[in-house]
């Protein structure tokens, strides 16, 4: 309800202090009682609140599952992640938000699920989305762009989950050609990008993102075990999913924003700096053939430059990548 979003947003303002029950009602426009009600409310999600007297409330611990309220708190975005869609379990999030982005849903609108029951990755694979251990969530943006420049935004949204990573955990993760993150050469994070078109212009675009967050190695099934890692396994810690949702939001926001007022060259510039592959010899498989050679780099436009052995230059779109 509107009276809990200002509750939530009054703690988030105010960091770590702690704010008395009279402060709350004069601020949110109700009498002390009903901020007393909503605060049992918060406690029944799994917040906890500590309340001491003469002093007030104060927030010190959000809930284990994820839920709309607490990746808002602390959220400075203007749009991306301003309307969540959360849900306890669904087949894919890309499939709501494609219907959501059909009806009109604004930029930025966002849905998030504790667990998929037929996640995809690119080409109709299966992406493996056990409950409440990741982040199973896609994103609409409107940009208004021919469709050549799509695949750019996989790469802008790639940068934007490395770096929030980064910001929230001891980790250091790498990028593999066009959407992989890896760490220690295995996939923590997959973008999955799908548009709605019309004629050669975007209107609407979905960005899936899974991540790997607190499984542990033996909660893998097999066929995963040695592709596939977690946050949690390679730092050791439990890592909190709506601290890092909202670093996602927020990079991702600011990057499109540069994107859009800059083009493209900046979240390149970016983009290479985090890349696995560049400068070395690499395998890439597209549907119809194969081409080894070194990695040059991307273009402008986020296309793969290959040189083979004899010199010659490919330009790949689209391809699985070998790193030998
Ligand atoms: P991809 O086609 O690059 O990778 C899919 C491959 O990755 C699978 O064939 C499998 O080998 C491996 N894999 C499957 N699950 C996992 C996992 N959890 N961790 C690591 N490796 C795995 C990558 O596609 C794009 C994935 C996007 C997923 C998001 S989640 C939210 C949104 N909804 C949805 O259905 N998909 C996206």
């Amino acid at each position: 309800s509107e009276l809990r979003k200002k509750l939530l947003d009054a703690f988030t303002n105010h960091d770590d202090d702690y704010l008395s029950g009279q402060y709350l009602a004069d601020l949110i426009g109700c009498s002390r009682t009903a901020v007393w009600k909503h605060v049992e409310e918060l406690r029944k999600e799994g917040f906890e609140l500590e309340a001491v007297r003469r002093k007030g409330y104060r927030i010190v611990k959000t809930p284990e599952n994820v839920t709309a309220d607490d990746i808002r708190l602390g959220l400075k975005t203007k749009f991306i992640g301003q309307s969540i869609h959360y849900k306890e379990s669904v087949d894919s999030t890309q499939k709501i938000a494609h219907r959501l982005a059909y009806d009109d849903a604004p930029e930025g609108t966002v849905v998030i699920a504790e667990e998929q029951l037929l996640g995809r990755g690119r080409m109709d694979r299966a992406w493996h989305s056990p409950k409440y251990s990741g982040i199973w969530m896609s994103i609409i943006l409107r940009p208004n762009l021919p469709i050549p420049k799509a695949p750019q935004l996989t790469l802008l949204t790639a940068v934007a989950v490395v770096q929030a990573i980064e910001e929230i955990t001891s980790l250091s993760p790498q990028i593999k050609w066009p959407n992989d993150i890896l760490m220690n050469g295995k996939k923590v994070t997959g973008i999955l990008t799908e548009l709605q078109a019309e004629a050669d212009r975007i209107i609407s675009i979905i960005i899936g993102i899974g991540i790997n967050v607190n499984q542990k190695r033996e909660e893998y099934p097999d066929e995963l075990k040695d592709i596939a890692t977690s946050l949690s396994i390679e730092s050791g810690e439990q890592i909190n999913r709506s601290v890092l949702i909202r670093g996602i939001f927020n990079r991702l926001e600011h990057l499109y924003e540069i994107y859009l007022e800059n083009g493209f060259y900046p979240i390149k510039l970016l983009w290479e700096s985090y890349a696995i592959s560049i400068g070395k010899t690499i395998t890439a498989r597209t549907l119809n053939h194969t081409i080894r050679g070194k990695a040059l780099g991307i273009t402008e436009d986020g296309v793969l430059q290959i040189e083979d052995e004899e010199g010659k230059i490919h330009s790949v779109y689209s391809a699985d990548i070998d790193l030998q």
